[in-house]
């Protein structure tokens, strides 16, 4: 070997050595999301990566992997929690059995519509914050579902039609409104969704347009019955350690993507909400208001919940309800 060749050699292997102490320095996040790769929140989950990306110079580069394909959904936040992940996304009421603070956004009736839903946010985002730092995760955004109303597969007009039914719960909170209805609970993931109908573990659920639109329930179900109880949200949630331990720089370009990225979240959510339901009745199913009985025994049923939410999440539950009612 010549002395050139030598010195050829030995630059391109700095250069290989540099290239991979750049490599090195960026890091790989895998982001888990729980819902369909091609549900809105999943596709927002990767315009927030893509973002990052750009925001931060490569600094951090997010995959998304949606459908609970990396873990279950119900497995996010203890994943993220727990550091197997650093980041993950779900749905904050599925973790009010464990910090009852956290069903703020499963009230029945309270906040109704996007814009009520967005104060109603603002007013539980600091104790909701705090809550969250306590499980050792900072939520970066979060972004609602269409408002929830009731699938079955024939009409019902009140509780007298509901009795039996076996009914697909996703968090405690709609269990509860199961039992009340007469109906028998079952907690199913949406991704478990269309097999459960399929094979007749659920009969029954209460979701977003967006939901039955994802998972084909016209297939199995004939009846929706708007009646937009609440509209639940979904959560970007960061390690809390591997959050502090970006630079301030880096962490202000991450929110900045964070931001943008949840109100363009909404933005869509409210965008398709009647489109989804314009999909369900193309597909056949008899999608309407819920009639004035149902309606007035699924509100009595509410109340009781929002007060039994109060009771379980404290000072602070109370609180978020004054802030949100101008008290
Ligand atoms: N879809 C999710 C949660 C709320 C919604 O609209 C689901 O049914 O699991």
């Amino acid at each position: 070997m010549t002395n050139r060749t030598t010195l050829t050699t030995t630059l391109a292997a700095s250069a290989l050595a540099l290239a991979a102490g750049a490599a090195t320095a960026a890091e790989s996040w895998d982001m888990p999301m729980a819902y369909a790769a091609t549900n809105f929140h999943s596709e927002m989950g990767v315009v927030f990566a893509d973002k990052v990306r750009d925001y931060t110079g490569g600094e951090i580069d997010i995959t998304v992997h949606a459908g609970g394909s990396l873990f279950k959904g119900g497995e996010i936040k203890r994943a993220v929690q727990t550091g197997q992940a650093p980041i993950g996304e779900r749905f904050m009421s599925a973790h009010a059995n464990e910090a009852p603070l956290l069903g703020w956004d499963n009230l029945p009736f309270v906040a109704t519509t996007y814009a009520d839903n967005d104060k109603l946010w603002h007013a539980a985002k600091d104790k909701v914050n705090a809550q969250l730092a306590d499980l050792n995760l900072v939520a970066l955004y979060t972004c609602p579902w269409p408002g929830q109303g009731f699938y079955f597969k024939k009409e019902v007009n009140s509780s007298n039609d509901t009795q039996g039914i076996k009914f697909r719960s996703y968090n405690t909170a709609t269990a509860t409104f199961a039992e009340e209805l007469g109906m028998i609970p079952v907690q199913i993931e949406a991704a478990e969704l269309s097999q459960a109908l399929a094979t007749g573990v659920a009969e029954s659920f209460i979701s977003s347009g967006s939901t039955g639109y994802d998972r084909k329930v016209w297939e199995h179900l004939t009846h929706y019955y708007k009646v937009n109880a609440w509209l639940p949200r979904n959560y970007v949630m960061v390690n809390k350690q591997v959050w502090d331990g970006l630079s301030a720089e880096t962490q202000s370009q991450v929110q900045k993507a964070a931001d943008e990225t949840g109100s363009a979240c909404a933005a869509k959510s409210e965008e398709l909400a009647n489109w989804y339901f314009e999909q369900l009745s193309g597909n056949g199913m008899a999608v309407t208001d819920a009639g004035p009985e149902f309606l007035s025994e699924l509100q009595a049923i509410g109340a009781k919940m929002t007060s039994d939410w109060v009771e379980a999440a404290g000072a602070d539950g109370q609180a978020i309800l004054d802030a949100y009612n101008g008290n």
